[in-house]
C-alpha cells in the first residue's frame, strides 16, 4: 500500500540520490568529512569542475527557497496517517551514516539528557525520569531519502510536553539535538510542537533496541528519516540556525510536509 503521505518537496534528489553511496564516494576520493560544501557535492555528482561553484550557489539558493516554501506550507494541525499494528515492521530497518556493526551501544544507566539554550530548567534528565512522563504511541511511515520506507510504531513523551515541562521558550525558532554518534540535527519549532513529534523510548512497545536509538531518539511523522536523530544526548532550544549532519552536506533542511 502506498501512503498518501509523501514529503511535499523532496530534498534535492537531483543532487543526491543515494546518500550512503555518496559517503562511499567521498571516502574513496579522500575528501575529509565535515569539510564538504554543496559545490563539492555537485562536483562529485559529475558536474564540470569549472561550473561547480556557480552551480553550487544556484543549488544552495534553490534549497533555501525550498526550506522557506516548506516552512510556509507546514500545517501544525495536520496529522500524518497512522497504520494498524499488523503493518509494523519487526525488526525495523536500520540506517545511519555507518554500518549497523559499528553502532556503539549507549550505557542507559550512565546516560543523561542535557539541556541547553532557551530553557528555564536545565537540570539533566535520567532515563527513569523520562519514563515517568506521559507517553503517546504512533504507528507511522518512516521514509528515507535513499528511497525506502517502512511502517514503525514508536512511543515516548511528546516533544511538546517535554519542552513545556522544562520551561522552554516555545517562541524560539529551533530545537537542536546532539547525539552519541556525533550526528547533530535540528528542527523548526512548529515541527517540535506537532502532536506526532515524540522523544521515543520504545519501538513496537518494547525498549528501543541499540541500533534504533536506545535510550532516546526523535521520531517525527512529518519529516524524512534523516531528521530523526537517534541516541540523543542533548537538546538545545535556540534562535540560531545550526543545520545538521546531512543538512550541512546539501540536504534540504526542512525536509518535511
Ligand atoms: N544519531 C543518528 N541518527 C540518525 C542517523 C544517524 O546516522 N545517526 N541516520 C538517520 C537516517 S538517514 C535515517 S533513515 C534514520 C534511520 O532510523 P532507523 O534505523 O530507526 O530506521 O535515522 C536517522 N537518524
Ligand atoms: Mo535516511
Amino acid at each position: 500500500m502506498r501512503s498518501p503521505f509523501r514529503p511535499a518537496i523532496a530534498p534535492d534528489p537531483a543532487i543526491l540520490d543515494d546518500h550512503r553511496g555518496l559517503i562511499r564516494t567521498i571516502e574513496r576520493r579522500g575528501i575529509l568529512r565535515g569539510g564538504l560544501s554543496l559545490g563539492a557535492l555537485t562536483m562529485l555528482t559529475g558536474c564540470d569542475v569549472g561550473e561547480s561553484s556557480s552551480i553550487g550557489r544556484a543549488l544552495r539558493a534553490v534549497s533555501a527557497f525550498n526550506d522557506r516554501v516548506q516552512e510556509a506550507i507546514f500545517d501544525p494541525n495536520k496529522l500524518a496517517p497512522e497504520y494498524p499494528d499488523a503493518m509494523i515492521l519487526r525488526p525495523p530497518r536500520f540506517n545511519a551514516y555507518y554500518e549497523i556493526e559499528d553502532v556503539k551501544p549507549v550505557d542507559g544507566d550512565a546516560w543523561r539528557l542535557e539541556l541547553a539554550g532557551l530553557v528555564a530548567d536545565k537540570r539533566p534528565w535520567t532515563r527513569r525520569q523520562i519514563a515517568d512522563l506521559p507517553e503517546r504511541e504512533m504507528t507511522i511511515r518512516h521514509i528515507c531519502v535513499e528511497g525506502w520506507d517502512y511502517i514503525g510504531q514508536w512511543s515516548g513523551v511528546p516533544l511538546r510536553t517535554f519542552l513545556e515541562r522544562v520551561g522552554a521558550d516555545l517562541t524560539a525558532k529551533y530545537v537542536a539535538f546532539k547525539t552519541a554518534d556525533d550526528y547533530p540535527s535540528s528542527i523548526d519549532m512548529a515541527t517540535a510542537l506537532h502532536p506526532q513529534t515524540l522523544l521515543a523510548t520504545k519501538y513496537a512497545r518494547e525498549t528501543l533496541p541499540d541500533p534504533f536509538g536506545y535510550p532516546l531518539r526523535l521520531r517525527t511523522a512529518t519529516k524524512l528519516g534523516f531528521k530523526n536523530p537517534k541516541w540523543i544526548t542533548a537538546i538545545e532550544v535556540t534562535n540560531t540556525y545550526s543545520g545538521g549532519y546531512w543538512e550541512d552536506r546539501g540536504f534540504n533542511w526542512h525536509s518535511g510536509i
